[in-house]
């Protein structure tokens, strides 16, 4: 049976003196897994625990009794990585709050420690193959470190919180640390559409990748991307529903509450779940209505109580109940239960039966899970939810009284609309979001994760890998007939840069300059640039140039350039170049190049989503204006490139290949415009695309210095 080890920060038990498992809805969402996988579970024990042999025994008893294993963290790492960096650094920022964000050096190292363990401890347990799934914000690291030892592992990762803005994102110290060790992973969850696009846009913007709808494509395998909303486990609510104790506590609130309308709020302490707006929209809903039958029960569990800014929200949370109450409060009613303890199970199921409204009003929230809770313990249709337009939830349940959380007149509004509504309006509303929660279940959304984390194929980890080369085979291909190589330039012997004038050969390029010389192989250096910047930079190296994708050419010997084509017809050039001059005055930080057989314009600098819609728009413009010309668009890396279609690499490497009667050609390329080598080159040739994307390349590498390294050793 396969293997799926689940990785949380805590694990789902509360040791003390002795060991008792806690009910979250993680756990039952990983129930129905249980059947079809070998389940292991690996976490934080959550309890300070420095003696070693009561570790020993804490260890055996949660292997033996429910298949976990523990990690301990030292009292100094819950403060640093716990409480500091995942809770006073990343929470706020997830939750769009950078003024609560907090960052200090040692938080982060404490971070990678911990993350480092973490990995340890599932490395010295996978079997190969295995599949991982990592949960939320305190792991983000442990992706990239499991597939740096474990290539073997299908790595899973789900955020439970949201994933913000990129403008939110970029103000973390360490932010691309966390992307990068995010994309380590195979398969990335989120709850919403809108968290992934934020994700994506993040990694374009900080890491310059690319991504589709649903993959990001790195130097080293492909993510999957999606949308997991979590869900409960709708069953053990219905079963807590028939029992006993449920019954008898549902009497007994019932009672205590008779002739009053009850309004519940169900959360951690928090500051990103509303409480003390929502208990400005309450005190104005009970000043404007002068209603005095309105219980308001706040079950408030704490959370985080060493972290500061929880502490100061419990005594203003306080300070508001307590003005309320001595203000509002009759000699029968007292408006605001604020309880800052929790229930039990059985207990929530009963206040969640019995409420008339549910007030679940977050600034933010990745899910909420208490809105999709309320909704399977009201059977009978006849409760209200008012739900923030800002929790994840809020997409999925549309007929929920949908309040903005900042909106302290809209939420007290809906209160009163919520205790005036019909019956008839509240089962209209509740049924459909009732039977939505009831069908999509916890159990469904861990299976539809991990299903799609199973079908992640072999391609996609390992893109590169299908094609590689390695530089022994290379070497014992060259060694048989006469070879020409046809390398380009920028983006494939050297790394691209934001300013096209920086990149003169460097250092690392020198020295296999150096060993391409001493091989005595007709190397020919191609690139889209002028025969200026070619001349200048190469031109004391034994190389044949090309340049301007193949009009010029400069044998190694010669002084001059000629050009291959005489009559090419450069009459559209000047039309052409006015377009682009138009759209670099409209898309800041583009410029246009002009060659002798060609026009660029160059976006690099450019805003990357703005600048890939303009260069979109651009292509379009210039295909009906160009339609009749014998003209090529190249849409390649951040530029868009127009020249004759009469000349190409491809065009200059056969006529090249029969010239010379070279036996084979070594091509290499990242872009489009080499795409055209690709096609020409035959069975006996070596034809290698670097970076990722689509290619007619036989071969792929993952970077220039991919490439330099290649080469270097196999001409070694
Ligand atoms: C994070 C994300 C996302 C609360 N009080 C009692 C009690 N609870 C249980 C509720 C519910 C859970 O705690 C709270 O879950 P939420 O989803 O509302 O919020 P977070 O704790 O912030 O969870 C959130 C979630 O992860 C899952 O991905 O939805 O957005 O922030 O299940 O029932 N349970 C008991 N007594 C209480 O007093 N027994």
């Amino acid at each position: 049976m396969q293997s799926l080890i689940n990785i949380s920060n805590r694990l789902p038990v509360v040791v003390t003196d002795t060991i008792t498992a806690s009910a979250g809805g993680l756990v039952s969402a990983m129930d129905g897994l249980r059947a079809d996988y070998d389940f292991q579970w690996v976490g934080w024990a959550g309890a300070p625990v420095e003696d070693p042999e009561r570790r020993t025994e804490i260890t055996r008893e949660l292997q033996e009794r429910f298949g976990y294993t523990p990690l301990f963290l030292s009292e100094q790492d819950v403060e640093d990585f716990y409480t500091g960096f995942s809770n006073s650094s990343l929470w706020p920022l997830m939750h769009y709050l950078p003024s609560y964000a907090r960052y200090d050096r040692r938080w982060f190292d404490a971070y990678k420690s911990v993350n480092r363990a973490f990995a340890q401890s599932v490395v010295e347990r996978a079997q190969h193959g295995d599949m991982v799934w990592v949960h939320d914000y305190h792991l983000m690291l442990l992706p990239a470190l499991l597939r740096a030892q474990r290539p073997d592992l299908k790595i899973g990762f789900f955020l439970h919180t949201p994933f913000p803005s990129y403008e939110i994102f970029r103000c973390h110290p360490n932010r691309i640390e966390l992307l990068e060790g995010l994309l380590g992973a195979d398969l990335i969850g989120f709850h919403t559409s809108d968290y992934l696009r934020h994700f994506r846009s993040t990694v374009q913007r900080i890491l310059g990748l690319a991504s589709e709808i649903n993959t990001i494509a790195t130097e080293t395998h492909l993510v999957s991307v999606g949308v997991y909303p979590i869900s409960i486990p709708a069953d053990k609510f219905e079963t807590e529903m028939q029992s006993q104790a449920y019954h008898d506590h549902l009497r007994e609130y019932r009672r205590i509450y008779q002739g009053k309308k009850v309004v519940l709020g169900v959360e951690r302490l928090d500051y990103t779940k509303g409480v003390p707006r929502r208990l400005d929209a309450i005190e104005r809903f009970l000043i404007e209505s002068g209603r005095r039958d309105v219980v308001f029960i706040f079950i408030s569990v704490p959370s985080r109580e060493s972290v500061d800014a929880y502490q100061k929200l419990r005594r203003d949370i306080e300070r508001k109940v307590s003005k309320i109450n001595g203000e509002l409060a009759t000699i029968e009613n007292a408006p605001i239960h604020f309880i800052h303890q929790s229930v039990t199970f059985s207990q929530l199921c009963a206040l969640y039966s019995l409420a008339d409204v549910a007030m679940v009003t977050p600034l933010i929230d990745g899910m909420n899970l208490v809105a999709k809770e309320y909704l399977v313990c009201q059977k009978d249709h006849n409760g209200v939810l008012i739900l923030s337009e800002f929790a994840g939830a809020a997409q999925e349940l549309p007929q929920a009284t949908v309040v903005n959380p900042y909106n302290i007149e809209q939420m007290a509004n809906a209160l009163n609309d919520a205790l005036n509504m019909p019956p008839a309006e509240r089962n209209r509303r509740m049924a459909p979001m009732r039977r939505r929660i009831l069908r999509y279940n916890a159990r469904l959304w861990a299976h539809s994760f991990i299903q799609d984390l199973s079908s992640v194929t072999e391609d996609m980890r390992s893109p590169n890998k299908v094609l590689s080369l390695s530089a022994d085979a290379l070497k014992r291909s060259m060694a048989e007939g006469r070879w020409g190589l046809f390398l380009d330039y920028d983006g494939t012997l050297t790394e691209l840069r934001n300013n096209p004038e920086e990149a003169g050969p460097d250092p690392a390029l020198e020295a296999l300059f150096i060993l391409l010389e001493k091989s005595g192989l007709d190397v020919y250096l191609i690139s889209g640039r002028t025969r200026d910047d070619m001349s200048r930079w190469f031109g004391n190296h034994g190389f044949h140039l090309i340049a301007e994708h193949g009009f010029y050419y400069k044998h190694r010997n010669a002084r001059e350039w000629i050009q291959f084509e005489a009559h090419v017809d450069l009459e559209w050039k000047n039309r052409v170049a006015d377009m682009l001059f138009h759209y670099a005055d409209m898309t800041p930080g583009s410029f246009v190049e002009e060659k002798n057989a060609s026009v660029v314009w160059h976006y690099r600098g450019a805003d990357v989503e703005f600048g890939a819609w303009k260069a979109h728009q651009l292509v379009i413009e210039l295909q009906e204006l160009l339609s009749n010309l014998p003209v090529e668009i190249h849409h390649g890396s951040k530029i868009v490139e127009i020249s004759s279609i009469l000349i190409n690499n491809g065009v200059i490497l056969q006529h090249l290949k029969t010239l010379n009667r070279y036996d084979s050609v070594l091509c290499a390329g990242d872009d489009e415009t080499d795409e055209s080598m690709f096609r020409v080159a035959g069975e006996r040739d070596i034809s290698i695309k670097v970076g990722p994307g689509d290619t007619a390349a036989k071969y792929r590498v993952t970077s220039p210095a991919a490439l330099r390294d290649l080469l270097s050793q196999c001409l070694r």
